[in-house]
């Protein structure tokens, strides 16, 4: 039996799917650029920064950028993308998300977010799910991106847990590493031949259960 004190979640396709949203802003930014972006093609943005995404989408377009020029197309996609999750409802999470993170909680175990996302907080407030969580680490508090460590490893500092009592919940492959990197136990929340290396492989936090973790 392991001694699990801690969970750490992803937000973005673990607690709710706003990759919905990403695409929709990043496709009339390349529409803009004067070419498409497919939703097969929004699949490689996953997990991955802002300024990462938008490389890559100037690579998939044959686009070269100014680095003055890629922050105003980042920023121009930002605005899109925050009209749209401002509008986001607590039904957009997840199915069975809210309700395991509530059992943790009740469980005794520390519960922290650990995202990319520099968005974080306005969808967590959207969605009624802030007082969740006892840490939050988002894209403003982290320098290196997944599948670096960094951000589980300053919510396991944080919540004063060692990494090796944690449990992190990550849809992307980056993220998976980033868990295995920190020491930590990893459920991966999607396919098992795409996440590979995870503890445990579900489809969503419905499937999940405080007894599930004892046995990681
Ligand atoms: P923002 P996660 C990630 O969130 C998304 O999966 C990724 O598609 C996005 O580019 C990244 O956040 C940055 O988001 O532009 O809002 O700062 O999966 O780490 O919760
Ligand atoms: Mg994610």
């Amino acid at each position: 039996m392991n001694n699990i004190q801690a969970c750490l979640f992803d937000l973005d396709g673990v607690i709710v799917d706003t990759a919905i949203y990403h695409y929709k802003a990043w496709k009339r930014l390349a529409n803009e650029l004067g070419f498409d972006f497919t939703e097969e093609q929004n699949e490689l943005l996953k997990g991955v920064s802002r300024v990462r995404s938008l490389e890559i989408i100037l690579g998939l377009g044959g686009i070269t950028k100014t680095d003055a020029e890629k922050e105003e197309l980042a920023t121009r996609k930002n605005d899109w993308y925050v009209d749209m999750i401002t509008r986001m409802k607590p039904n957009e999470v997840l199915p069975g998300a809210r309700e395991f993170v509530q059992s943790c909680r009740d469980a005794g175990l520390k519960t922290a977010l650990g995202s990319a996302s520099k968005n974080s907080m306005t969808i967590l407030e959207k969605i009624g799910m802030v007082n969740l969580f006892d840490v939050i680490i988002d894209g403003n508090k982290v320098t290196k991106a997944k599948p670096d460590p960094e951000v589980f490893l300053n919510g396991a500092k944080e919540l004063g847990i060692d990494p090796a009592n944690c449990v992190v919940f990550e849809d992307a492959i980056a993220g998976v590493e980033a868990a295995i990197n920190g020491g930590m136990k990893v459920v991966g929340i999607g396919s098992p031949q795409v996440l590979v290396g995870a503890n445990l492989v579900v489809k969503g936090l419905g499937e999940m259960s405080v007894e599930r973790l004892q046995a990681l």
